[in-house]
C-alpha cells in the first residue's frame, strides 16, 4: 500500500508541470537579444528534458543533432553573451556552459567525439543556517573565453534538474546548443575534454544527491571548468588570477561557520581590493540578475535597489 501511495504522489507531481518546463532559446550578443532559436538549434521535444545518460540527445537536445536551418553567429573572444529561457528555470539544480570545437563548421557538427569542455558552472550557495539557494534565473550571462582559439564551436547550455532525487526520481537535463564562429581568439588549450554522452555516468554525488536531506555541499557533475580561459597564450593559473575583474562589490566572504560554501572553480579567482580595473558605478541601474561587471564589461555597474553587484568570477558580476 505504501508504495502505491508513493507512486500516486509521484505521478500527480509529474502531471502538474509537464507543460511548463524551459528552453534556452534566446541568445543576446552585443546588445541584441535575438528571437527564439536564432543561432540556437531547435529541439523537437517542446520543453521536455533529456534523462538518458547514454543518449546523444544529451549533446544538443532531441532534434538538435543537426543544424536544420540554424545559422551561425560570429562573436569575438572576450565578448559577453547571455542566454534566456522561455520560462524562468525553476527546477533546483546547477547551470553549466560547455563548448566543443567543430572539425569543420558549427552547422555541420553533431558534437561527437571527446571534444567538449566546460567554461562555466553555477551551483548553489549555502547560508550559515544550512539552507541552500539555487541559481534559478531566466537569463544567464557569461563571456567567450579570451584564450579560446578562433574557429567554429557549439556553445551548449545545460541546466540539470535534480529536484526529484535519484533513485526514486531521475535528474533532468535541459540543454540547447548555439552555433558560433569565434574570431579575435587566443591560443589557449581548452580542457579537460569529455564526450557527450559519457561525461556523466550517474555515479556522481552531484547527480545522485538528495537535496532535501542533509544537503550542505555540492559538486557540479561533469569535467572541471577550463582553467586557462583568460590567459592570453596559455593556461597558467597565475594569469587567470591576474586578470582584474570589474566589480564594485567585494566577493562575499566565505562564512566562518562549518557550513561549506562550494563555489566550484570561481573559488580560485582572487579578487583584490587594489584592483586597478574597478570602475565607479555608472549608468542606468541593472535589474536583479543582470550583469554588472566582469572582464570587458562596459555597461552599468550599478544595481537596481534591492540587489547588489556580486562577482561570480573574473568574467562576470551579477546583481543579486
Ligand atoms: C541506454 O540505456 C538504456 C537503459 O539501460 C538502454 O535500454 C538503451 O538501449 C541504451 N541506449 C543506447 C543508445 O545505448
Ligand atoms: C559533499 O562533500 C563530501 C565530503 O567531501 C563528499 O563525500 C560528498 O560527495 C559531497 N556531496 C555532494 C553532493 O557533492
Ligand atoms: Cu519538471
Amino acid at each position: 500500500m505504501k508504495s502505491y501511495a508513493f507512486l500516486f504522489a509521484g505521478l500527480s507531481l509529474l502531471a502538474t508541470h509537464t507543460s511548463a518546463h524551459y528552453i534556452f532559446e534566446r541568445l543576446t550578443h552585443a546588445g541584441t537579444e535575438y528571437p527564439a532559436y536564432t543561432y540556437i538549434r531547435q529541439n523537437t521535444n517542446y520543453n521536455s528534458p533529456v534523462t538518458a545518460l547514454n543518449s546523444t540527445d544529451l549533446r544538443c537536445n532531441v532534434g538538435g543533432e543537426t543544424a536544420g536551418s540554424t545559422t551561425t553567429i560570429t562573436v569575438n573572444a572576450g565578448d559577453a553573451f547571455s542566454i534566456t529561457t522561455d520560462t524562468a528555470v525553476y527546477h533546483d539544480g546547477p547551470f553549466s556552459i560547455y563548448m566543443a570545437k567543430a572539425p569543420t563548421t558549427a552547422a555541420e557538427f553533431d558534437g561527437s567525439g571527446q571534444v567538449w569542455f566546460k567554461i562555466y558552472d553555477l551551483g548553489p550557495t549555502f547560508a550559515a543556517d544550512g539552507t541552500s539557494t539555487w541559481p534559478l534565473y531566466q537569463t544567464y550571462s557569461y563571456t567567450i573565453p579570451p584564450a579560446l582559439p578562433n574557429g567554429d564551436y557549439l556553445l551548449r547550455f545545460q541546466q540539470l534538474g535534480i529536484h526529484n532525487p535519484w533513485p526514486a526520481g531521475i535528474p533532468q537535463f535541459y540543454v540547447e546548443c548555439a552555433q558560433i564562429t569565434v574570431t579575435g581568439g587566443g591560443s589557449g588549450t581548452p580542457g579537460p575534454l569529455v564526450s557527450i554522452p559519457g561525461y556523466i555516468t550517474g555515479d556522481e554525488p552531484g547527480y545522485t544527491v538528495n537535496i532535501y536531506s542533509n544537503f550542505h555541499n555540492y559538486t557540479i557533475p561533469g569535467p572541471s571548468v577550463w582553467s586557462g580561459q583568460s590567459a592570453a597564450g596559455g593556461s597558467s593559473p597565475s594569469s587567470v588570477a591576474s586578470v582584474a575583474p570589474v566589480s564594485t562589490a567585494p566577493v562575499q566572504p566565505v562564512s566562518s561557520s562549518s557550513v561549506a560554501v562550494v563555489q566550484t572553480t570561481s573559488a580560485s579567482v582572487v579578487i583584490t581590493p587594489t584592483d586597478t580595473a574597478v570602475v565607479a558605478p555608472t549608468g542606468v541601474p541593472v535589474a536583479k540578475y543582470g550583469q554588472c561587471g566582469g572582464t570587458g564589461w562596459t555597461g552599468s555597474t550599478t544595481c537596481a535597489s534591492g540587489s547588489t553587484c556580486k562577482a561570480t568570477n573574473q568574467y562576470y558580476s551579477q546583481c543579486l
